[in-house]
């Protein structure tokens, strides 16, 4: 355990060394230890690379043992990896707009992205030139939906950094459904489901300080700023309850207990710029009492603003407790024991860690916050966050030292205890500047230690150069054994900030959609009111200057190979993929009309545009289908007004 004094000049070696940018400040006293690759216990590190090798290749025609869903970051999507292979599988586009399955132009993404919405935003994003919906997301962090303190295969949850939201995938089609803008916090970063009894609560951290509400009588008076955390009801989509605090909010995580959740606070200056906001030397951790919070909403203990119960949880409130850790922590993680919740240091080479069990003391004020520091090993540069396995080690990235270090809980906590015992177990180098980790069901009690992932910033010299812009690098780390041993790097495109590994047999997605599935609910009523039976009636429906074509399409054919508009009328086409079968997906494309939708087998989709110009327009399918699948099209024939 470093003293007072050791932890300053640490801290002053990492501010600047995070300021001055690349500078590798290499092992302080303490810390140096075994680094670079090292491979099985008693193997040259060539043999040891050879014997894990075989156990990430998936052959051609095998199968992965894992779903990884990773995050995109500032391109907005959520992505699906297998694992151990690391061979991408899907693109799943939640934030952003995507031109092959034409989500943010069917209507009915548009309805996901509109219909929880605040109403100043859409009146917003109707004017300004916009289309209508935020055209771009920034999501971190992608987290499973839990029963009894693991993953249950309903749901991924993900944050929106940039537009404040939480949304929703569906694991049974892997389609968002729902988009919830989060009213009062400013860009929700920190992401996490409750883990018991079950999801339940996610939990979502507004990082930035604004006035509340934020509607211009308060500007630049930083003091008057707060920072939100929002309980969304995971089954409904709306938010629960939300609980103002002191400081900002980085990162969060939820007990195996049902009883608490957490969450880092680097900014406890509330300073608007950088100097400002890394001058002390301890931020804190807040911790937030569920039953607490829960009853004081029952006794109406809140304010309402903008429709939502906002709690005072700020300091000598009793649904929060501030437990002080040393400067900017981030990473905020509940280890598989259930018993112990890491806060990752950033700016000090330490990670925090609290005893679950020592809460009710500190809410009842039996013992001070410090109290509940159980260990506070010093690891290394740059401490991001921490992923477990099931033998009792936490594995931390450390982003200045571009590495990932192994340690063993109890070993810290003797230590912590004054013990002579040194808690790290074994580095690797990484490549380069790690920011996420993730272990193979780490996050849940389910933690199974056979893989890690670090998620590393920069790629630098690892790949051929595809120009200014580099890819990232994920690094696939066995862990089954004593040493770590890196078995395959995984170049992947902006920004992946966090994954979860998830075991195949939890997640069991249909092949086929539902006819009548309530994504394209609308679009059925829209039908029934019509008198059409989707996917079996072909028919033009004219309302007014308003058109809806309903037709399905069996491969490679479209039920109608020719409808005629007028121009200016607003046309909705309609297709039901009446294929059932396995992997048939058909498109719709309407040339130069920017219109573009896949629709999977048993599915409907809609888009409307404005029939502006006259002439004859080909429609075809934009997804392969069949032999003739090239001849599967047809044409809308625009009368002139
Ligand atoms: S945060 S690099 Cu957006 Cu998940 Cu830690
Ligand atoms: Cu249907 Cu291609």
């Amino acid at each position: 355990m470093g003293n007072e004094n050791d932890n300053n000049e640490n801290k002053g070696l990492t501010r600047r060394a995070l300021l001055g940018g690349s500078v590798k400040l290499t092992a302080m006293a303490g810390v140096a230890g075994a680094t670079g690759l090292v491979g099985l216990a008693g193997m040259t590190p060539k043999a040891a690379i050879a014997a894990s090798k075989h156990k990430y290749e998936v052959a051609p025609g095998d199968l992965d043992e894992y779903y990884g869903f990773w995050s995109s970051g500032q391109a907005g999507e959520l992505r699906i990896l297998g694992m151990p292979s690391m061979r991408e599988l899907m693109r799943i586009p939640v934030f952003n707009r995507c031109s092959a399955s034409g989500w943010g132009s069917t209507n009915e993404s548009r309805k996901i992205m509109r219909e929880k919405m605040l109403p100043e935003t859409k009146k917003y994003l109707d004017s300004n030139g916009r289309s209508g919906i935020w055209e771009n997301g920034d999501l971190h962090h992608p987290h499973m939906s839990f029963t009894d303190g693991t993953y249950d295969g309903r749901y991924v949850f993900v944050n929106d950094k940039a537009n404040t939201r939480v949304a929703r995938i569906r694991c049974d089609v892997m389609k968002c459904d729902k988009i919830l803008e989060i009213p009062n916090a400013a860009d929700i970063h920190g992401l996490r489901p409750q883990k018991y009894p079950r999801t339940g609560y996610v939990f979502a951290n507004g990082e930035h300080r604004v006035p509340i509400p934020n509607d211009g009588s308060i500007l630049d008076q930083p003091e008057k700023y707060h920072a939100i955390f929002t309980a969304v009801d995971g089954d409904t989509m709306e938010v629960a309850w939300q609980v103002m605090v002191d400081g900002n909010l980085d990162n969060t995580d939820a007990d195996y207990q049902g009883l608490y959740a957490f969450s880092t606070c680097y900014n406890s200056e509330e300073g608007t710029n950088l100097s400002e906001m890394i001058a002390d030397e301890r931020d804190w951790a807040v911790v937030f009492d569920i039953k607490a919070i829960e009853a004081g909403v029952k006794a109406g203990d809140f304010e309402r603003i903008n429709g939502v119960p906002v709690l005072d949880g700020r300091h000598g409130s009793k649904y929060t407790r501030y437990i002080p850790v040393p400067n900017s922590p981030h990473g905020c993680n509940t280890a598989p024991d259930g018993i112990h919740v890491m806060f990752a240091g950033k700016l000090s080479p330490t990670v925090t860690v609290i005893d679950v069990r020592k809460l009710p003391d500190l809410f009842n004020d039996k013992i001070k916050p410090r109290d509940c520091v159980v260990a506070e090993p010093e690891l290394g540069l740059g401490p991001l966050h921490t992923a477990f396995d099931n033998k009792g080690n936490a594995y931390t990235t450390l982003f200045l030292d571009s590495q990932a270090v192994k340690w063993n809980i109890q070993k810290a906590i003797d230590a912590y205890n004054g013990k002579k015992v040194n808690p790290i177990l074994h580095k690797i180098d990484v490549h380069y500047q790690p920011g996420h980790n993730h272990t193979s069901m780490g996050e849940t009690k389910e933690a199974d230690g056979k893989w890690l992932v670090s998620l590393n910033k920069f790629s630098k010299d690892r790949f051929i150069n595809v120009g200014p812009l580099k890819p990232e690098n994920e690094q696939l780390i066995d862990i089954s054994g004593e040493k770590m041993n890196l078995v395959h790097d995984g170049p992947t495109y902006a920004e992946p900030h966090d994954i979860c590994i998830v075991r195949a047999d939890i997640v069991n997605p249909s092949s086929v959609w539902t006819k009548g599935d309530s994504f394209w609910e609308e679009t059925s009523a829209q039908a029934k009111k019509d008198g059409i039976d989707l996917g079996v009636d072909s028919k033009i429906i004219r309302d007014g200057n308003k058109v809806r074509v309903y037709m399905w399409s069996i491969a490679p054919n479209f039920s109608m190979e020719k409808f005629t508009v007028k121009q200016g009328d607003e046309v909705t086409i309609i297709v039901s993929n009446s294929d059932a079968i396995d992997d048939l997906t058909h498109g719709f494309t309407m040339a130069n009309y920017g219109v573009a939708m896949e629709i999977g087998p048993q599915a409907t989709s809609s888009i409307t545009f404005t029939a502006d110009r006259p002439g004859v327009h080909w429609f075809y399918c934009q997804w392969f289908c069949h032999a003739l699948h090239m001849e599967m099209r047809g044409r809308m024939l625009v009368e002139p007004a």
